[in-house]
């Protein structure tokens, strides 16, 4: 067998720093900063970074995917409800229809490949990394996000003092899900008013969630859960197929705040 090639301790650790400096170093200025990597800020970073918008993804857990991963009740099993079984089509996603406008398909699969496809579109992530605050101008305009590493976010106070960072972005789409974090820091501002999502209605919710998906405030679009918390829409339960057009819609949204540079094909 062929011999691995003689690279040692010092090469790899290189490598690993000058990889993630240049990186962040590109990405301190984005066109669009996704906070949240489940399927509604997955499906909206996969559908910029395919018009050839720079997207960032901030994530603080160390796996991408949020929900999406197991669905309802730790079984691994997500449903879509027609129409959007399109995406999973798209995707290259298995399903099954098991009744009228029912399809089922395997977690970690539908996840996988939604990964998959956003890392493909040149999305790039920052996981393990939490959000804690919103870059804002004087005319309120959300210009982009305060970060810091989710380990030192974790610890008490006491411990550590580190200070976060701010990452620039004409856009911010907030894709947190139920706690719709960064919509609440402009809350804690008395900039906007939340509602907190509504008991579960499956028949009315997506469609409602389609519907609201948007800017919220200048520079602030959101997605997914975080509609339904923002407007006080009925939840869902386990089905998902207004997260992933949800994603899309706030594409669309962000796309067109930004059409001087990525035109309307
Ligand atoms: C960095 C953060 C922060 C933070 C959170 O919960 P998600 O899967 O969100 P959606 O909206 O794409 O999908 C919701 C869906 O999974 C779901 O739960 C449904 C349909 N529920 C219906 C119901 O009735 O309950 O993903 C959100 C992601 C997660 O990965 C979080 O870790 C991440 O956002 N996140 N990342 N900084 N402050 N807060």
């Amino acid at each position: 067998m062929e011999k691995f090639s003689a690279v040692g301790e010092k090469d790899i650790t290189r490598a690993i720093v000058s990889g993630f400096a240049k990186q962040f170093q590109e990405y301190v200025e984005s066109d669009c900063v996704i906070v949240g990597a489940g399927p509604s800020g997955l499906m909206a970073g996969r559908d910029l970074a395919r018009r050839g918008l720079k997207v960032l993804i901030v994530e603080r857990n160390n796996y991408l995917g949020g929900g999406f991963w197991i669905g309802g009740y730790l079984m691994n099993k997500v449903t879509v409800r027609h129409p959007a079984e399109r995406v999973l089509d798209e995707l290259g996603i298995p399903y099954e229809e098991v009744s009228n406008g029912l399809m089922v398909a395997d977690g970690p699969h539908a996840c996988s490949k939604l990964i998959a496809a956003a890392c493909d579109a040149g999305v790039k992530f920052a996981n393990m990394t939490v959000f804690e605050d919103l870059v804002l101008r004087e005319d309120g305009q959300v210009s982009g996000v305060v970060i810091n590493w989710t380990p030192v976010a974790s610890l008490p106070r006491e411990i550590t003092c580190v200070d976060p960072v701010g990452m620039e972005s004409e856009i911010v789409i907030d894709a947190t899900g139920h706690d719709a974090q960064v919509v609440k820091k402009l809350e804690e501002r008395g900039l906007i008013k939340t509602k907190g999502f509504g008991a579960m209605w499956v028949e009315r919710s997506e469609d409602l969630i389609i519907e609201h998906t948007g800017e919220v405030h200048p520079g602030l679009i959101v997605a997914g859960m975080a509609v339904s918390t923002t407007f006080g829409l009925p939840r869902m339960g386990p089905t998902f197929g207004a997260m992933l057009l949800s994603g899309e819609v706030a594409a669309r949204v962000a796309l067109g705040k930004l059409e001087s540079r990525f035109p309307a094909r």
